[in-house]
């Protein structure tokens, strides 16, 4: 294609999407960038709201996909959609999660680099299912041969099964997201997809003793009593009723009309099968689930001098059995715990309480391995054994900020993850973004925006951060620190931090209730004001939660089991809990960490998920909800960068080399500098003045169409070339 022709195509491009202009009124633009008043914040929600409620739930701002929650099927995810967005450049056809898909795997594909793409958004914004989609599309439209679909196959039905092991009803989310997820799928240099792999982030285990009220336990729980065959439920000792089981009762619903459990159950044993699980793999997993719907059933009497004794045996022989453990040995293990009183290790009997609370530890323990177990599993059936180099997209789908009318430990963690996500969607994008343009020499109006790093050190700080002093107020004093000498410290360490609040640090301001809850300050509470919000939390069971103490004695006990998936979670070199081992923030920090290095080595691209209302209700968009999003999700920051700033830059190497063939005085051999050649080759593209900026190393392309219609251009370029050579081929 010519210069003339790239330009007709350019703005054949502009005509369509003005063209959509004209329909502005009813169903806004399809991108942000184009919005006349794009500094108003209104206007960027009205243009939402219109959308939303003509179902156009994806906006673009420049690549960055906005997606509302539409809470109802809209049938845009055939695959016969799927076809349409295949291959065709990103601003050609209206938003889609499949076009965004689609262009991550082109790029990766032609620059031969690493991608993630972060999905974020508060809870029940719809992550966990634009993932999905994400991966659906690449299992429709990568090549495919016998291999590669049963790979395929594989990274599709991984989902169903860590959704059953690791999400739950909460009261945001039907099916809200327990652990976080980073999942890599590899590609060859064809763009055959031929494996994967998964990381995990701390899962909520504590759901599994227990559930506020309106909510649920981890899925497979339900699925097994419900949709398990007759025989198998024989076998496991379990009676097809939820409600025998204290465990999954805790919140008071057992049955959701939004979910149906038997048939999820089939999805499950169906991916079981593909994802490489034998049969006994698949016993022994699902012994070890209904060990611990047993365990929840165990309770304790008060036996000599008021210690705890086990009363009912029938759930001794139903644990013994399944995780073939001696009764005895588990009898006692539950009951005692082994001291060391000068030198010698004598067992202690428990109080009630203590019993309970030890009993808890190990279903904890139990599913929380279980579920780690699970997820190596899944990566041993996802690995690409093969040593050639392979590029990857990365997913993220962690759980969203979450605010509840209580909230503890979990939240803490959960929300403490957003941050940290947010920070780094602010350096990759508004500050480096900025950064790069000072750096490159190119003129710049900067843009202010929030910076959230100030709430990332106040909790991850070394030595002052919230995560050190409770690491440290286990560590150096154990047994006698509490929630509230924690607490204490927390006010000591930090009084005057702009974003903690306690009763004792306290103007009248703050001891008003939060924005959200409406919750006022008691004297165990901390108030953190987060990116996104005001969150009040308990402190009680954060010293409990973060050690995660399980005894020694009852790990030794596990480890005379039978059961291969729990030998294998309590293998016998585990280091001895007398050097205490770093506490779950610690670790989850350090991971978190290890994330963050992971994705600043790859390509980012982003996926901003919004609720449009608390209530779970298709066609109800709130406008204070939605704006609150808006707000904290950076979107407008993010538009402002964009509309001041270029789309697309490009090492003048790199572009140079894969445009040169469409300039003659560039091709074959060009001889002056790369930056010279990128000169000659847009001005011989016919790029206008004001649509690219030349940098100190880099050229800077203002619209990303620009650049598609260059790409265009190179592929009409090698086509020709392709059937150029095929003819000269074929005389001889
Ligand atoms: V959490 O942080 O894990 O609690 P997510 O993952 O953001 O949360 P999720 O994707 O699970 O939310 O979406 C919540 C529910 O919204 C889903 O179960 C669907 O019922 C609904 N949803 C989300 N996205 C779509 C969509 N694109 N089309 C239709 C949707 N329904
Ligand atoms: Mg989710």
């Amino acid at each position: 294609m010519d210069s003339k022709g790239l330009e007709e195509r350019c703005n054949r491009i502009l005509r369509e999407m003005e063209g959509s202009l004209t329909a502005r009124d009813r169903v806004g633009i399809q991108d942000f960038v184009l919005l006349d008043n794009y500094t108003s914040e209104s206007a960027f929600l009205d243009n939402l709201r219109k959308r939303f409620h003509e179902n156009l739930i994806y906006t673009y701002i420049g690549t960055l996909l906005v997606s509302v929650n539409p809470y109802k099927e809209l049938g845009i995810y055939s695959k016969k959609q799927m076809d349409i967005y295949m291959g065709v450049n990103f601003f050609e056809l209206p938003p889609h999660i499949f076009a965004l898909a689609d262009n991550v795997y082109r790029t990766m594909l032609s620059e031969t680099n690493n991608h993630f793409i972060l999905i974020s958004g508060e809870s029940g914004a719809g992550k966990t299912e634009a993932c999905k989609k994400v991966l659906q599309f690449y299992a429709v439209s990568c090549p495919s041969t016998r291999v590669l679909d049963n790979v395929r196959d594989r990274l599709l039905l991984s989902n169903p099964v860590l959704e059953a092991f690791g999400n739950a009803k909460t009261l945001k989310n039907d099916n809200s997201s327990r652990f976080g997820k980073y999942m890599d799928i590899q590609f060859d240099h064809k763009g055959g997809a031929v494996g994967g792999h998964i990381l995990n982030y701390l899962l909520e285990k504590s759901r599994v003793v227990h559930q506020n009220h309106g909510e649920r336990n981890f899925h497979i729980f339900y699925q097994l009593v419900e949709g398990g065959e007759d025989e198998l439920l024989r076998w496991l000792g379990l009676e097809r009723d939820c409600q025998k089981y204290s465990c999954l009762v805790r919140g008071n619903c057992a049955k959701v009309s939004s979910i149906n459990d038997k048939s999820d159950w089939r999805t499950v044993q169906k991916a079981f099968t593909v994802i490489d699980f034998s049969e006994s793999d698949v016993e022994h997993l699902l012994a070890i689930i209904a060990s611990v719907l047993h365990l929840g059933n165990v309770q304790f009497e008060k036996g000599v001098r008021g210690y705890a004794t086990l009363n009912n045996s029938l759930e001794v022989h139903w644990l013994s059995k399944l995780l073939g453990i001696p009764p005895q040995i588990l009898q006692q293990g539950l009951t005692h715990r082994k001291i060391e009183a000068k030198s010698e290790e004598v067992l202690s009997p428990f109080t009630i309480d203590h019993a309970k609370y030890a009993r808890d530890a190990l279903a904890k323990a139990i599913y929380g391995r279980t579920f780690n177990w699970l997820v190596g599993k899944i990566n041993e059936s996802l690995v690409n054994k093969d040593s050639t180099r392979k590029t990857v997209i990365g997913l993220i789908d962690i759980y969203g900020f979450e605010v509840f009318q209580t909230n503890s430990f979990e939240q803490f963690c959960i929300n403490y993850c957003n941050e940290k996500l947010q920070q780094l969607f602010i350096q990759l994008t508004l500050k480096s973004e900025q950064e790069e343009y000072e750096t490159e020499g190119i003129e710049w109006e900067p843009v202010p925006y929030f910076n959230n790093k100030i709430i990332c050190d106040l909790v991850e700080e070394k030595h002052r951060g919230m995560i050190s002093v409770l690491q440290d107020e286990e560590c150096l004093r154990p047994g006698e620190a509490t929630d509230l000498t924690f607490l204490e410290k927390l006010e000591e360490t930090l009084s005057g931090h702009p974003h903690f609040i306690t009763l004792v640090f306290t103007t009248n301001r703050h001891k008003l209730a939060d924005q959200k809850t409406r919750k006022t300050l008691d004297r165990g509470d901390f108030r953190l004001i987060h990116y996104a919000g005001e969150v009040t939390y308990s402190v009680k069971g954060f010293l409990d939660k973060n050690n995660d103490l399980l005894y020694r004695n009852i790990k030794e006990v596990m480890r005379q089991s039978q059961n291969n998936i729990i030998k294998h979670c309590f293998p016998a070199s585990e280091p001895d809990s007398k050097r205490r081992p770093e506490t779950v923030a610690t670790q989850f920090k350090t991971s978190l960490t290890g994330l963050t290095e992971i994705l600043m080595s790859k390509e980012p691209w982003y996926v901003r998920c919004v609720k449009p209302n608390d209530g779970k209700q298709p066609g109800r968009f709130d406008d204070v909800i939605v704006r609150h999003q808006v707000k904290y999700l950076g979107l407008m920051e993010h538009l402002r960068v964009r509309r001041a700033g270029f789309a697309y830059r490009r090492r003048y190497e790199v572009f140079l080399q894969r445009y040169k063939p469409l300039c003659p005085d560039t091709w074959p051999n060009w001889k002056g500098t790369a930056a010279e050649g990128v000169q000659k080759l847009v001005e011989h593209l016919g790029y206008k003045k004001e649509e690219y900026k030349m940098g100190r190393t880099k050229i800077f392309i203002r619209h990303p169409r620009t650049l598609f219609a260059t790409e265009d251009a190179f592929d009409v370029c090698k086509h020709h070339t392709a059937t150029r050579i095929q003819a000269k081929y074929k005389g001889y």
